[in-house]
């Protein structure tokens, strides 16, 4: 390939890539064991979109913004007129939300899959009231994910729950408008450790299909058992047209929410592929919801996502440049060695100074991180937040 062909492949990958932040990826976040406050982690809603602001004004790829109604939209549809003067003010727009049926006291034994139903109602509500919101925002994407399981052998009707979360979620469905969706994620274990609801993708796959036309699966990378394929299961959802996005993030032991690409680069490079030569091979333009879901303990936030954002741009324009028709032939004809070296060509090839020229065209800076250094805006915010951070003190008992 000449090199002004790669860079027209490239140019046209940046182009059409978008990628969401997640508000939570800006607060102070921890483990299990308690919390490592960050003197500039935001603290209100309106930090979060400032910090998030920071990301897409240096990198121009992640115009959107996913919130937890919970944390976000503490007064529910009376948080709304909040969250649409933050995202005019700082440039962004609000993205999928994330209903939170997880936290309060009454869901500790579940929330659509609760035994009691006073509580599977409190907890349709809530989703229903997300919907709402979903709409005055204008967003289009309600993305659920749900903590409900149990702990210990035969003390839950695994098959009670299973139709109680597909009454559920059609009643959600039953809710939408416009273009809205609805996106089901899976996680196999966590908090719940025996059983988990909706474990894997074709559980989720199943309770959306009969939610309705306009539910989809959510692939969130870091759940799954190790070495499972994710890009088999996402080849096959785009075959079933029920891919419906993602939260990226990696994963070295079970749901770490590290850095996109910091452990496993090729399978992100891998599952990028798959949607790349379906589109080529199909002509369609499947509507995948990208979105980051990753808080960084350790590691400066802003900095986090940028550098995250980065490697999710590179990780798509090498999939980009994978030769497909060559690929099909080889595929094809079983040419083992040459079918996997068009992978292996693509990914190892350097598409970073394409990247730069291309975010420069568009009055970007080249280097997204440096930019974001040189601005001062960490050295600005953090005296004004250091104290508040600072009486957040948190402890694991
Ligand atoms: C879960 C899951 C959800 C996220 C919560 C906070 O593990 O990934 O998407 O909203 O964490
Ligand atoms: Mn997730
Ligand atoms: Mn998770």
């Amino acid at each position: 390939m000449t090199e002004s062909k790669q860079t027209a492949i490239i140019f046209e990958a940046q182009d059409s890539f978008h990628i969401e932040l997640p508000s939570w990826g800006f607060a102070n976040t921890g483990t299990r064991f308690g919390k490592f406050l960050q003197p500039a982690a935001a603290t209100t809603l309106e930090e979060k979109f400032s910090d998030a602001g920071q990301v897409h004004r240096w990198t121009g790829v992640c115009p959107t913004i996913a919130l937890h109604v919970l944390w976000d939209l503490p007064q529910g549809a009376k948080s709304v007129a909040n969250v649409q003067a933050f995202a005019a003010e700082h440039g962004l727009r609000a993205g999928s939300i994330n209903p939170n049926v997880f936290e309060d006291q009454i869901f500790k034994y579940g929330s659509l899959g609760n035994p009691d139903p006073a509580v599977r109602k409190q907890a349709l509500d809530h989703i229903l009231d997300s919907v709402e919101i979903t709409s005055r925002l204008g967003s289009r994407d309600v993305s659920l994910w749900f903590a409900d399981g149990s702990n210990y052998p035969g003390t839950q009707n695994i098959r009670h729950r299973r139709k109680w979360f597909e009454e559920g979620l059609a009643a959600v469905h039953a809710r939408l408008s416009g273009d809205q969706r609805m996106l089901v994620e899976y996680k196999p274990f966590e908090p719940a450790f025996y059983h988990t609801d909706i474990a894997d993708w074709g559980m989720a796959l199943l309770l959306a299909k009969s939610a309705g036309p306009r539910a989809k699966v959510l692939v969130d990378t870091g759940h799954h058992y190790q070495a499972q394929n994710i890009e088999q299961i996402v080849a096959w959802l785009l075959d079933l047209d029920m891919l419906g996005g993602f939260h990226f993030n990696d994963r070295r032991y079970a749901d770490d929410d590290l850095t996109l690409g910091s452990i496993d680069p090729y399978q992100v490079f891998r599952i990028f592929h798959e949607i790349r030569h379906f589109e080529w091979e199909t002509g369609k333009r499947p509507d995948i919801a990208y979105m980051i879901d990753q808080s960084h303990n350790l590691k400066g936030k802003i900095e986090a996502m940028i550098q995250t954002v980065t490697t999710a741009t590179e990780l798509y324009a090498k999939a980009a440049l994978v030769d497909h028709e060559k690929l099909a032939r080889f595929q094809t004809s079983c040419a083992l060695v040459d079918a996997e070296n068009c992978l292996k060509d693509a990914f190892a090839t350097d598409v970073r100074p394409a990247i730069r020229e291309w975010a420069q065209s568009h009055g970007r800076p080249a280097d997204p991180l440096a930019a974001f250094r040189e601005s001062g805006y960490l050295e600005r915010i953090t005296p004004q937040r250091s104290q508040r951070n600072a009486a957040l003190a948190s402890s694991y008992a």
